[in-house]
């Protein structure tokens, strides 16, 4: 499998960012940014004492790889100063399931099946201390994500239909990330890729996986990575990990659905041309076999005409 290393940055401005980073649309590492006091001030113990204990929810696995087809893990609500405790220990006291059970925190929004996550609505005593929001105008803004991640984590690759600015605000992380022209190698379930361990692939399942190229890098503490719309990724902390990545629009916003928390429902022509796709292929089951692949290879030609 074909390897490559994420572009370094360092030292840009916002402004080299936006007119010159972003529109190249390839993942890209920031470095020495500055994004305010949160690199120094974020320790477990003021994470904890500025929270205090509001109630989050989170995943729990006894494995570090979380598996969503074959849901190796628990959903679970613990006080955000517990949370924080636990996810920064590698051995505990008080546990669901094992005493050394691994956690992942993604911030949601007020009502998490309507609103989107804004670190400032819902932690406003730690957004004093992080700095992004003069990089885009505020109506591109679409959420910004608070992560905790125990040492050792790994969520599954998906993509996201926004520009994600991933910034790594305390422990090391590693990402590796695919481009979306790789799409059709990534054994896809809606916005997530099948292929759960990307390093030790089985490639009798998934034999195409082989051909997709890999894109790495390694985010220590205060990069930043700019994923773009559409591009496959997936983290690994190697240490407690804090981070909080933004979402902006790259479309215009009547493209996308507007009851989307997450930001990952596709854009309205992209989900409105693969509900045409699945009608066609049900239409299609009419038909003998023979004439059915006659018809399915046409269609295929005639989408390949139109990509380039
Ligand atoms: O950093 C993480 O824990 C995951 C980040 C991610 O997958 C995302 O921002 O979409």
């Amino acid at each position: 499998m074909e390897s490559s290393s994420v572009k370094i940055w360092k030292d840009v401005s916002f402004e080299t960012l936006v007119n010159e980073i972003y529109p190249q649309r390839v993942p890209a590492v920031l470095k020495n940014v500055n994004i305010g006091k949160c690199t120094e001030r974020w320790t477990a113990e003021y994470l904890a004492e500025q929270v205090g204990n509001q109630p989050v929810k989170i995943h729990v696995s006894t494995s570090t790889k979380l598996d969503f087809v074959n849901k190796n893990f628990l959903y679970r609500t613990l006080p955000f100063g517990e949370l924080i405790a636990r996810a920064a220990e590698e051995k505990h006291s008080n546990y669901f399931l094992d005493e050394k059970e691994f956690y992942y925190m993604r911030s949601l929004g007020d009502d998490p099946r309507k609103d989107v996550a804004d670190i400032r609505r819902q932690f406003p005593g730690l957004a004093k201390d992080i700095t992004y929001s003069d990089i885009f105008p505020e109506k591109q803004f679409f959420s910004s994500v608070f992560r905790i991640a125990s040492k050792g984590l790994c969520l599954w690759t998906h993509y996201d239909v926004m520009d994600n600015l991933l910034i790594q605000v305390k422990g090391k992380k590693n990402a590796v990330l695919f481009h979306p022209n790789d799409v059709s190698y990534m054994y896809m379930n809606g916005d997530k890729s099948e292929v759960l361990d990307v390093e030790n692939p089985d490639l009798e399942k998934y034999p195409e996986f082989i051909k997709a190229t890999k894109y790495t890098c390694t985010l220590d503490s205060g990069d930043i990575l700019f994923i773009p719309a559409l591009w496959l990724h997936n983290m690994t902390s190697l240490e407690f990990g804090v981070a909080v990545n933004v979402f902006w629009r790259h479309l215009e916003e009547n493209m996308y659905d507007k009851k989307d928390p997450y930001g990952n429902k596709d854009p309205h022509p992209a989900a409105t041309a693969l509900t045409f796709l699945e009608k066609a292929l049900k239409t299609l089951k009419q038909l003998p076999d023979d004439y059915r692949t006659f018809y399915s290879k046409r269609m295929i030609s005639r989408i390949q005409d139109t990509i380039s």
